[in-house]
């Protein structure tokens, strides 16, 4: 693929977000169930993040939360969408399954094509997927298992999927995110490491690598030539001063460690699409 059709792949009209459930304070899922999260700060966190989307140019669509499913702010997880398509998916956590119907009406509305996994056995969570505009990453999770990730082919036979090993943390997208077209940033954990060293043997397309001391800071989210970074206070001096040399665009801080509490990244919280005729 020519790099402006992959540019062009990357050009988002709308995001659509998914309001945070009362419930997720209590039993949003989390590795780390020390982590004591506040609702009223994550909902703030939430609408600051919300904003800076908007400030990218984006319409942001919301669905109103659904107490059932404590994570369904965690939308990303519910659907990939390249072009006009989205390929719905099936998490791979049963408590999360429920959250995909509303995902793929809202998505209808927008007139996106939806497909659907063609396999029963598929498991599949979107923060496992990194769409680079030149393939289509796809961790080999806990979560998403190999069925997903050939089902996944097959609904975007137009793409390559590479499929990465993941282990010691939650999905690909806990250690790994595209920061800017061509530029994947990588987590310094045991686990980003493994990862990076993966991406550097399978990757099929031309990047250039950044890895950080941390994996908090990893998950950046590049939006119409942005890059959305956690904040400094957050990530610290050392991962922010790494990151912002790394990217050769604009870069948005959000703070958002309500969220990460539960295993969320920026990324999760939207689904990043191009409406028809736009
Ligand atoms: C979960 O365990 O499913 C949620 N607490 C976190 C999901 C994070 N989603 C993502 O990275 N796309």
């Amino acid at each position: 693929h020519s790099p402006s059709r992959a540019v062009s792949m990357l050009n988002f009209t709308h995001a659509l977000t998914r309001a945070v459930p009362h419930s997720f304070a209590n039993d949003a899922l989390r590795l780390d169930w020390s982590k004591n999260i506040v609702y009223e700060r994550a909902v703030k966190q939430w609408r600051k993040y919300t904003e800076i989307l908007t400030k990218c140019g984006l319409e942001v669509v919301t669905i109103p939360a659904d107490e059932r499913y404590p994570d369904c702010v965690f939308i990303e997880d519910s659907a990939l969408v390249i072009g006009q398509r989205a390929c719905l998916t099936r998490p791979g956590h049963p408590n999360r399954r429920g959250e995909v119907q509303a995902v793929k009406d809202e998505l209808k509305r927008l007139k996106i094509e939806t497909v659907e996994l063609d396999d029963p056995s598929a498991l599949l969570d979107g923060g496992d997927i990194i769409f680079t505009g030149q393939e289509i990453l796809v961790g080999d999770s806990t979560r998403t298992n190999e069925e997903g990730a050939m089902s996944l082919q097959r609904a975007f036979p137009e793409f390559p999927v590479t499929r990465i090993p993941i282990k010691g943390c939650l999905h690909l997208k806990s250690v790994a995110s595209l920061g800017n077209e061509g530029v994947i940033i990588v987590g310094g954990s045991q686990a980003g490491s493994a990862v990076l060293q993966n991406l550097k043997q399978r990757a099929q397309g031309q990047y250039k690598f950044v890895q950080l001391d941390d994996d908090c800071a990893a998950n950046v989210l590049f939006v119409n030539g942005n890059a959305i970074i956690k904040s400094q206070k957050e990530i610290g001096p050392s991962n922010f001063r790494k990151l912002t040399e790394a990217l050769t665009v604009p870069c948005l801080e959000v703070e958002f460690d309500e969220f990460y509490k539960a295993d969320g990244c920026l990324s999760c919280c939207s689904v990043l699409l191009q409406t028809p005729g736009k």
